[in-house]
């Protein structure tokens, strides 16, 4: 009892000397003794979750576990593009809506996985490609972020973008054939749709320092710094018989970079070094102030996707494994993070959070005219995403700017790459501070959602 004084006053002066310094969070040691995996993430301020089979929601020994030891959901399908568009522009989320039904039922946050992936596209969007792909994959963030709006802690906005391997770069998909830009313009379009969601960066094999998790911390550390609206990493770690010596040290560079990190998608490879792994992983978790929670990809090993590796911390019969144990212990012996009042909760964004808006532009200095305009459009019943290309003429631009006359009764709803002037009527849209300045025939792109009809808008671009 008295051991438990201690440490609760370890906990407040401690809180209280982050606060004096300014810090957002800060970590101190607890012991503690949660008797679930929820309880005991939960004492330290993070959660822990699973993904779910929809199918499986039926299935009362499934359930009961999940129930009992997760504080967090994650599709483990039902929200990816296939599911969620099956046709373009028709949208189905009963997976989708069944789940978040469940956790909301249950006391559960939801990770929304993913926005943009380059597997599991439905057909029609496998078969496109260039500015009508840019276009129907933006108004697919735009409308399955606006559906879920409210109901998601955290979107793994963009899933595995960079390739295996020694180089460091990008994967090549259609999607990074529509433009580089495309990961910033889906984040931009992400915020617009959901403010209150947390916006993640998710990949695998970045389970220690090597040039795939150097790539994506490249790319971070630029979104960072030019102010495009990530909030978070997720490490999927799908491991092997080893955990890299680095796997901390990896986290820890990242939420150095001012975002949280999640380990997202845990599974092991069974064997004698299973519970080990689990048990490292999650004491690296705990070590990390920013790493904000724990799911595994699955519950059951007879859930899992990895089928005979045996890679979760249940049997198949409901019981316990010793992955399961060694993953309790490290949660209950490890550091709480204590956020300071500033930072929002894990569970509920609050007034801190970013505002939806784009980056502020550049002022323009004056300079020689000259641009094009044109507009590509992807209609449904009622709304619009509409893609505009700007081409700088023969003296380039410092910053351009992009007038569009909409018909009667439309109104634009998102902006993304650009900053709007107005809604409805004549809207004015300026360069945002990354794509104002064009060489000679260069082109940016930029885009925007309406309700309404977008038909027969003829843009005018004028350059400074
Ligand atoms: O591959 C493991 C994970 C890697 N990171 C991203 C995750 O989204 C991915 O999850 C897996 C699911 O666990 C599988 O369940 O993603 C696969 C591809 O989406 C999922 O497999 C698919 C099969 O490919 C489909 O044939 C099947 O219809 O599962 C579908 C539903 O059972």
């Amino acid at each position: 009892m008295n051991h438990k004084r201690v440490l609760r006053l370890a906990v407040t002066v401690a809180a209280t000397g982050a606060l004096a310094a300014g810090m957002t969070m800060t970590l101190t040691s607890t012991a503690s003794a949660g008797t679930t995996l929820k309880a005991s993430a939960a004492e330290k301020g993070r959660y822990f979750g699973a993904a779910v089979a929809g199918q499986k929601l039926s299935d009362s020994t499934y359930v009961t576990i999940l129930n009992r030891e997760f504080n967090s959901v994650v599709a483990e399908n039902d929200m990816k593009w296939d599911a969620t568009e099956p046709q373009q522009g028709r949208f189905n989320y009963t997976g989708g809506d069944r789940l978040v039904a469940h956790a909301q039922a249950n006391g559960q946050s939801v990770r929304g996985h993913a926005l943009l992936w380059y597997q599991q596209q439905p057909g029609w969007a496998r078969d496109m490609s260039g500015s009508a792909l840019r276009s129907a994959m933006m108004n697919h963030v735009t409308q399955v972020a606006t559906h879920f709006r409210g109901k998601i802690h955290s979107w793994d906005v963009v899933n595995e973008a960079f390739a295996d391997g020694n180089s460091g770069a990008r994967r090549d998909s259609n999607l990074q054939r529509t433009g580089n830009d495309w990961i910033e313009a889906a984040f931009y379009a992400a915020r617009a749709a959901d403010p209150g969601a947390k916006l993640c960066y998710n990949d695998y094999n970045t389970d220690g320092i090597n040039a795939k998790s150097t790539g994506i911390y490249n790319m971070v550390r630029d979104f960072k710094s030019r102010g495009v609206p990530i909030d978070c990493v997720g490490f999927q770690s799908h491991l092997g018989t080893s955990l890299s010596s680095d796997y901390q040290a990896n986290l820890q560079r990242f939420a150095d970079l001012d975002v949280d990190v999640q380990i997202t998608e845990l599974d092991v490879m069974s064997g004698g070094n299973q519970a080990n792994i689990f048990a490292g992983v999650t004491r690296a978790c705990m070590n990390v102030s920013r790493c904000t929670g724990i799911t595994t990809w699955g519950v059951r090993d007879c859930d899992s996707w990895r089928g005979s590796d045996n890679a979760l911390l249940f049997e198949c019969s409901g019981n316990k494994k010793a992955a399961y144990t060694s993953v309790l212990n490290a949660l209950n012996a490890g550091p709480a993070i204590t956020p300071s009042p500033t930072t929002p909760g894990p569970t509920t964004p609050g007034p801190t959070t970013p505002p939806p808006t784009t980056p502020p532009p550049t002022t323009p200095p004056p300079g020689p005219e000259g641009c094009t305009a044109s507009v590509s459009l992807n209609s449904w019943t009622g709304g619009f995403v509409a893609s505009v290309k700007v081409t700088a003429g023969s003296a380039g631009t410092n910053g351009w700017n992009v007038s569009v006359t909409l018909p009667g009764g439309a109104s634009v709803t998102n902006t993304w790459s650009a900053t709007a002037s107005g809604s409805t009527g004549t809207v004015r849209f300026a360069n945002v501070n990354y794509n104002g300045r064009l060489a000679a025939g260069q082109v940016a792109e930029f885009g925007f959602q309406g309700t309404g009809s977008g038909a027969g808008m003829t843009p005018t671009c004028t350059a400074s």
